[in-house]
This record gives structure tokens, C-alpha cells and sequence, in this order.
């Protein structure tokens, strides 16, 4: 008896001795290698409707200069404790700009992408080549590279901004830095140094070892009717009618890579009436519908989208789509990065049960 009393008053003062010493015993830790991914963001959706009218007052109330460089409304996951992330690893917002406005100049390391959802008139700088947006086109805004808005438009315009923020952050690697913003105005009409470098298919310039090229895409801005085009053709050609779901990936031209070592961007089409087979993988992505009408579920739960509907699909949650008529989406995901470290993991599934209407 005094034995076993000894042992426990050692074992005791043990535990004692190691938390003093700033360490934990791994035989004390539960949870520690859950079977999946232990998931705290939820499958959500923010409703355009909702989410354009706040956009819409915060550019009458809120000056650009005024409270932060960009109009930005972050769409905070509700899982998430009031973090500004859509899922773990992805920020996601809509930003707003008026005529006559000016995002000011600025670098950041962390990379980021806009997608075009109203209006007209916006530019954009990307390290001094002007980019003029238009709705449905993806502008990128790679690490480090300058970047500002500016409006000669008579209308606002409203765009999705998709970031690797809470993937930089995590890793300690936010850099940010005040940049000389532009006082004259950049015609609207011309086309950006890298479209016409970069953006004729399957013709790139021969700059010598390709050890020198960025970890990024040189072609700044996918537009729209190329985006529309090919999708319209990988579905009739894949699937033999007009039927069906086509599904494409924004490519580095150079390399084939994605845009951005850290976010993957595709486009997806979906044709009236046609249900995506249900598939998960680890990371997670957010789901834009530009335009239709469609059912995604996400993890059992079903969300009915109108266009500009935005839904968080978080890592190794079961994912499909079901068009009301033909839809186009166009997400942001961590793949790359998930790819690149090994960790990518992909399960197709049946049609998954809807558990919840939302
Ligand atoms: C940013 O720089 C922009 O430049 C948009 O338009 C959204 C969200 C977080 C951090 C920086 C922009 C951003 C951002």
C-alpha cells in the first residue's frame, strides 16, 4: 500500500515536474490524430441579395480612405469564432468601388484574385500594367505584386476578392507595404502588357530558362468570353450534346501550373436539370454562382443559389451541384497547395443524402 501511494505521489509529482518544464506528454493528449480531419468552418452560404445591399450602403456611408484602403465586406464563416476567413484557409469577400474612386496603391505577400460580379469602368493596376475588369473576368494579384483600383465608370462595381490570407498568416508570412498610387487615368480601353504577351493560346515568349519565370501566372486577367466559349465547348465536346457539366481549370500559360502556387481557381458548368456526382477532398474551397439557378449540397446540407450566391465548402465535406437551369460557377480552393505538400485526397461518393434545407 505504501508503495502503490509512493509510485502515485511520483507519478504525481512527475506530471508536476513536466508541465513546469513546458512540455506535455504525448500519452495525455486525446484527439491529437482524429481518423478525418476534425472540422470546425461550416458548409455556409451568403446571399447576394443581402450581401450587395450592405455593399451597397457601405459604399454610401463608408469613404475608401476612411476605416481601411478597400471597401471589402469578408465573409466570416460562422464556425469560425468571428474570424474574417470564408473557410480555414480562404478568405473571401465582396469588394465595392464608385465612379470616380481610387483603391490606393499597396503590396502584400498575400496573393489574391478578384472575380468581375457587376458593373463597369474599374482598372486595375498589377505592377504598373493596367487591366482594365469586366463582369465574369478573373483578375489576379500574385505575392508582392503592386496593385490599385481606380473607377472612370458610371456605375459601381462589385467584385468577389479571394485570398490565401488565413494560409499566410498560419505560417507567420504577412508582409504588407504603402505603394505611389497613380494620379492620371489609364484608359479603359487598353489591353494589359501581359494579355498581349501572355494571351494568345499556346503561343508564349521564348525568354530563355525557365528557371527566371514567377511562381505565378504572367497572364493577368482571364476574360470572360474565353471562359464562356470553352466552357460551352468542353461541354458539347466531352459529353457528345449540349448536356451535362463542364468543369475547367485558370492555367498559368507557360506552364500549365495553377495561377497561383497557393489558390486554384476553375469555372464550372453545369446544364439544366444535370446533378454533379458528390465528391470530397481535404482543403477546402468557395463556390461562386455567377450565373443561374442551382442546389448545392454541402456536407447534407442543401442551399437553393441565385446568381451571385456564395457558399464555403470546407475541407473533406461531400460536395455537388444540381442546376434549376444551365449554371456557371466559378471557386477558389487551397489545392496547390494541399498538392504540393502531399496532402490532397479526393473520394468520389454516391449522391449524397440531403440531411438539411437551408
Ligand atoms: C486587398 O489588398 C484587396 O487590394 C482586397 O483589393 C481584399 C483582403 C485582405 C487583405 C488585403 C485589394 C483584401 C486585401
Amino acid at each position: 500500500v505504501t508503495d502503490q501511494l509512493s509510485r502515485e505521489q511520483a507519478v504525481e509529482s512527475f506530471y508536476r515536474d513536466v508541465a513546469d518544464g513546458d512540455l506535455q506528454p504525448l500519452w495525455r493528449q486525446v484527439g491529437l490524430l482524429p481518423s478525418t480531419p476534425p472540422i470546425s468552418d461550416l458548409p455556409f452560404r451568403w446571399r447576394w441579395r443581402d450581401v450587395r445591399a450592405l455593399a451597397e450602403r457601405a459604399a454610401e456611408l463608408i469613404p475608401i480612405g476612411g476605416g481601411g484602403d478597400r471597401r471589402v465586406l469578408a465573409y466570416s464563416n460562422p464556425g469560425l469564432c468571428g474570424e474574417p476567413y470564408a473557410t480555414r484557409t480562404l478568405w473571401a469577400a465582396v469588394q465595392i468601388l464608385n465612379p470616380g474612386e481610387a483603391a490606393p496603391a499597396h503590396r502584400h505577400t498575400p496573393a489574391a484574385v478578384r472575380f468581375v460580379l457587376e458593373g463597369q469602368g474599374v482598372w486595375t493596376l498589377v505592377d504598373g500594367d493596367p487591366v482594365v475588369m469586366r463582369p465574369g473576368d478573373l483578375v489576379l494579384t500574385p505575392s508582392w505584386c503592386w496593385h490599385e483600383h481606380h473607377s472612370d465608370g458610371s456605375g459601381p462595381m462589385l467584385w468577389f476578392d479571394g485570398l490565401d490570407l488565413p494560409m499566410s498568416r498560419a505560417l507567420d508570412a504577412v508582409f504588407f507595404e504603402n505603394g505611389e498610387t497613380e494620379t492620371v487615368s489609364r484608359a479603359v480601353d487598353t489591353v494589359s502588357a501581359s494579355e498581349q504577351l501572355y494571351g494568345a493560346p499556346g503561343l508564349v515568349p521564348d525568354d530563355g530558362p525557365e528557371q527566371l519565370a514567377p511562381p505565378h501566372s504572367p497572364l493577368y486577367v482571364y476574360r470572360w468570353p474565353a471562359t464562356d466559349a470553352m466552357l460551352d465547348r468542353l461541354i458539347r465536346v466531352r459529353t457528345g450534346d449540349r448536356h451535362g457539366f463542364a468543369h475547367l481549370r485558370y492555367a498559368d500559360p507557360t506552364t500549365g501550373a495553377d495561377v497561383l502556387p497557393t489558390l486554384r481557381c476553375t469555372a464550372t458548368r453545369v446544364a439544366e436539370d444535370v446533378r454533379t456526382p458528390s465528391s470530397r477532398r481535404s482543403g477546402s474551397s468557395v463556390w461562386v454562382l455567377y450565373d443561374g439557378a442551382a442546389r448545392v449540397v454541402v456536407d447534407g446540407v442543401a442551399f437553393e443559389l441565385e446568381s451571385g450566391d456564395t457558399v464555403a465548402v470546407p475541407s473533406w465535406a461531400p460536395f455537388d451541384i444540381e442546376a434549376r437551369v444551365t449554371s456557371t460557377f466559378f471557386s477558389i480552393s487551397d489545392a496547390p497547395v494541399l498538392e504540393a505538400l502531399r496532402l490532397a485526397r479526393t473520394q468520389t461518393m454516391r449522391p449524397q443524402a440531403i440531411v438539411r434545407e437551408a
